[in-house]
Formats: C-alpha cells, sequence, structure tokens
C-alpha cells in the first residue's frame, strides 16, 4: 500500500491546475524510476472518489471509466490498453475529468472503441492510439483531445475521428499528431444531428502528416460538416495546424457548413486545396501554403455565398482547375437545388493574398456553368512566370477588381485589362516568407478599407492605409509564422 507520489499528485490537483501540470507531474514520476506509484495498491476496485485513480490494465481503465467523477485523473500506467465506452460522465470546466499517460505516448490503446456519449468536460491526454475502430465524440461538449499520437491500424475504409450527434459543441482537438493514413476515411470529421452540425469546435496546433495516395474523395484530413447540414451554422475554428504531405484528397480540409473559420494554418506540399465545398460565411485567412514544386499542391477552392478570404500566401503550388492557388469556382446550381451540389458563388471576397511563383495563381470559373456573381478580387499581390496571374476561365457577374497589383515574368500576361498595376511589387524572400521590400509600390497603396482586415499575415497591425497584399511593412512583433513540426503536435510548448 505505498503510494508515496499520490500526495504530490494530489497537491496538484487540489492546486488546480492545468493538464500541463499534471502531464510534467506524470513525466517527473515515471523519470524517478518509480513503479510503485504507477501500480495499483492492491485494490483492483479504485475508489470512486479518489482524486488520483491510477490503472494498470484494461480491466482497471474500464472499472475507472465506469466510475469516473468531475475533478478525477484516471492516470494509466505505461502499457498496452483495450478502451471502451464513456457513458455520460460529466466534469466541470474547473474539475473536469482527465485520462492520461502516466508517462506521455507510453499507454498505448490497441484495442476497443472509445465512445465519448452524452458527456461532458472529458480530457484524453498523451496516449497513443494503434487500434482500429473510430474513436466518437457523440452528443458531447467540452470533450478535449489533447497530445495524443493517433497512428490507427486500418486494412480498409476508417474514420479516426468523428465528433457527432445533436447537442455536440465546444469540443477540442489541439496538440496532436495524426500521420499515416492510407485508407479511405479522414483524419477527423465533423458532423452533427441530422439537421445541425456540432458547434464550437475547435482543431488547434496538430500535426497532421502522410495520408494518401490521391483519392477521389472521403480522404480528407478534416471535413467540418457535410451536405445534409450544410445550411446550418457551424462555428468551427480550424487553426495554428501544420499539414505535411496530406494528399489523400483533393480536399485537404472539406468546409460544409455554414461561418467556419480555418486561419494561421500551414499547408506544405500538400496536393488538395482547403474547400469551401458547402455553406456560406466560412473565412479563410492568414494561412501559408508552400506547394515545395510538389504536383498538384493547391490552395483555396470556394463555392456558395459571402466567403472571405484574406492574408493568405501561395508559394511554389502547382495545381490548376481545382487546385489552382485560388479558384473561384463556378456552380452547378445557382440559389436552390440538392445540398449536394456546387453551389454558385456570390459576394465572395478574396483581398490582401500574396501569390508567388505558382503555376496557377487566381482562377475564376474552372468548373461547372454558372460563373461567380457580384465578388471582389483586390489588393491582391501576384507575381509569377506562367499563365495568366488573373484567368478568368468563365466571364464572371459584376465581378469588381481593385488595387490588385500584378507581376507578370517569363510568358505570364496579367489576364485583365482593370483593377490591377503591372508594376514590380519588391518582394524579399525573408525565411521562407516574401514580404514587401524596400520601396515597394505595395505601401500604403490599398484600393478598399475592410472592416475585417485588423492585421497582416504576420499578425502585424494594418497601419495607415493598409499595403496591397497579405503582408505590411512592420517592425511590430511577427505573431504568427509558418509552422514546421516542433510547433505543433505532442511536444509542442
Ligand atoms: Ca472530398
Ligand atoms: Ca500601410
Ligand atoms: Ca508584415
Amino acid at each position: 500500500m505505498n503510494r508515496p507520489r499520490l500526495s504530490t499528485y494530489a497537491a496538484i490537483t487540489v492546486a488546480a491546475i492545468t493538464i500541463a501540470a499534471l502531464t510534467t507531474a506524470a513525466s517527473a514520476l515515471a523519470s524517478t524510476g518509480d513503479t510503485s506509484s504507477r501500480t495499483p495498491s492492491g485494490n483492483s476496485t479504485p475508489q470512486a472518489n479518489a482524486t488520483i485513480v491510477n490503472v494498470s490494465s484494461s480491466t482497471q481503465l474500464t472499472t475507472a471509466m465506469a466510475n469516473a467523477v468531475a475533478g478525477q485523473t484516471i492516470v494509466l500506467a505505461n502499457g498496452s490498453y483495450s478502451i471502451g465506452k464513456l457513458n455520460a460522465k460529466n466534469g466541470t470546466s474547473s474539475a473536469p475529468i482527465t485520462i492520461m499517460a502516466a508517462q506521455q505516448g507510453k499507454a498505448i490503446i490497441t484495442g476497443g472503441q472509445l465512445e465519448v456519449l452524452s458527456s461532458s468536460y472529458v480530457t484524453f491526454s498523451g496516449l497513443k492510439w494503434t487500434n482500429s475502430n473510430t474513436l466518437k465524440i457523440t452528443s458531447s461538449h467540452h470533450i478535449r483531445l489533447t497530445r495524443n499520437h493517433f497512428r490507427l491500424t486500418e486494412s480498409s475504409s476508417l474514420k479516426w475521428i468523428i465528433i457527432q450527434g445533436a447537442n455536440s459543441h465546444h469540443n477540442r482537438i489541439d496538440h496532436n499528431l495524426f500521420e499515416e493514413k492510407h485508407q479511405l476515411g479522414n483524419f477527423i470529421t465533423i458532423d452533427g444531428s441530422s439537421t445541425q452540425q456540432s458547434q464550437y469546435d475547435l482543431i488547434d496546433y496538430n500535426h497532421f502528416r502522410n495520408i494518401g495516395p490521391r483519392a477521389t474523395n472521403e480522404m480528407e484530413a478534416i471535413r467540418v460538416g457535410w451536405s445534409a447540414i450544410s445550411k446550418s451554422d457551424g462555428f468551427t475554428t480550424v487553426e495554428n495546424n501544420l499539414f505535411e504531405n496530406c494528399d489523400g484528397d483533393p480536399e485537404i480540409v472539406s468546409v460544409k457548413s455554414n461561418a467556419n473559420t480555418v486561419r494561421y494554418n500551414t499547408f506544405r506540399t500538400s496536393q488538395g486545396s482547403v474547400s469551401l465545398r458547402h455553406g456560406n460565411r466560412s473565412q479563410v485567412h492568414g494561412n501559408f501554403f508552400f506547394g515545395g514544386g510538389k504536383t498538384g499542391t493547391g490552395g483555396v477552392r470556394v463555392y456558395g455565398q459571402d466567403h472571405k478570404i484574406y492574408n493568405n500566401h501561395f508559394e511554389g503550388l502547382t495545381g490548376t482547375g481545382y487546385d489552382a492557388a485560388l479558384q473561384l469556382d463556378g456552380g452547378d446550381v445557382d440559389t436552390s437545388g440538392a445540398l449536394s451540389s456546387h453551389w454558385r458563388v456570390y459576394r465572395a471576397t478574396a483581398v490582401h493574398n500574396t501569390f508567388v511563383n505558382n503555376v496557377s495563381n487566381i482562377e475564376i470559373g474552372a468548373n461547372y456553368s454558372l460563373a461567380p456573381v457580384d465578388s471582389l478580387v483586390a489588393d491582391n499581390i501576384v507575381v509569377g512566370s506562367s499563365g495568366k496571374l488573373f484567368n478568368e476561365l468563365k466571364m464572371p457577374k459584376n465581378m469588381t477588381y481593385a488595387g490588385n497589383i500584378g507581376w507578370p515574368t517569363g510568358s505570364a500576361t496579367i489576364g485583365i485589362t482593370t483593377g490591377v498595376r503591372t508594376v514590380n511589387p519588391l518582394l524579399a524572400k525573408q525565411g521562407e516568407v516574401y514580404r514587401l521590400g524596400t520601396g515597394s509600390p505595395a505601401v500604403n497603396t490599398a484600393s478598399g478599407s475592410y472592416s475585417f482586415l485588423a492585421d497582416d499575415m504576420d499578425g502585424q497591425s494594418r497601419s495607415g492605409t493598409a499595403d496591397v497584399g497579405a503582408d505590411e511593412l512592420s517592425t511590430g512583433t511577427v505573431v504568427h509564422k509558418p509552422l514546421n513540426s516542433a510547433d505543433v503536435g505532442i511536444s509542442a510548448p
């Protein structure tokens, strides 16, 4: 009955605290080599109201999950586990239920299926998942998956994580590693009830890598919503994630409901694009896209109404058509029709983006018959050496071009006759990013002002008249930068 470290844990827990503190404590615990503290006390039934419940077998884990109460932390000793349902367990914001590895990545879920059902304020932390069943978060809220390593075992189509059911909201998936997905199915799918998408979910600081090879559909890194619920508001935020070699689907991130935000992410050598496939009023801003010259790498593709695309940096992308750096696409229905259709673009706002050295840059209406209506393409910088920098494959209806800077080199041409200055923007490459160089004609020459444009791709304030493109010339602190593996996932700060 020697549990010398329990008091340490209890003190930390009572003092409150964050998962990070617990993780640190757990790591420190493990590093002492004091295995007695991680093994059960000899009592195979954990006390229902203990603050810390140590488990070291699947049976104990099952019992602990069945008895979990608010404020409790279930700590999994190093080893392999089968996991089951967590049904109707509710923590609180100040006293969540936490299920965590004693040592990061050393408690491995090798079997079973977790479904978090009708629960709230539950966190799963530090686990490695190699089992072969979908992790389901159903009709639950404030469920958090953090610092987990997902590398599921799959022999056929498999969704790895799905958020679903009625009354689902405010779930968070952060600081996880998702890797090596080679069968159909998404890393993360956000659904909902039959009429309403789960709301206010947050997907942030994850590392998604190596999904492929390319499939025609159903192999997105993330799908937010789906056609049948595409008229509901999702309010999902996908931010500060790194996508590397996410090649599985023409849509790296597929947005299929209203009012979602995709921002501050970095996409590296990933085939496909961020696709606003269904729904209206979404925003894609402050993202960095690097194609690295890889075949089929794209940027943002748009259908539907009232979307905003701004402050994005597109570089080295080779895709065209569906995979153009920016595709304001045609529609196959106008303002009514089957929910699964490609809805005509109305009032898209694509401003203050920077495009450099892409095979295709801004395309209008590459696919389907109904060209975009009442849209604005303004204050962008486009530098390229091939094709039309602004490429109208269909004649848009009442399109406004204004304040853009185009600088065609090689065989490139501007492609449009109004709303663009042909002038060298004097971009200077700093690290991976093209910013404005000294004397750039982009400085203080934006044509419009936009209420949503408070800062630039660096997170630096726009000052005076905004500068054209994604960059504002500034000596302010850089808040957002291209993300690398050290910035995201399990080991990020
Ligand atoms: Ca798709
Ligand atoms: Ca300015
Ligand atoms: Ca800047």
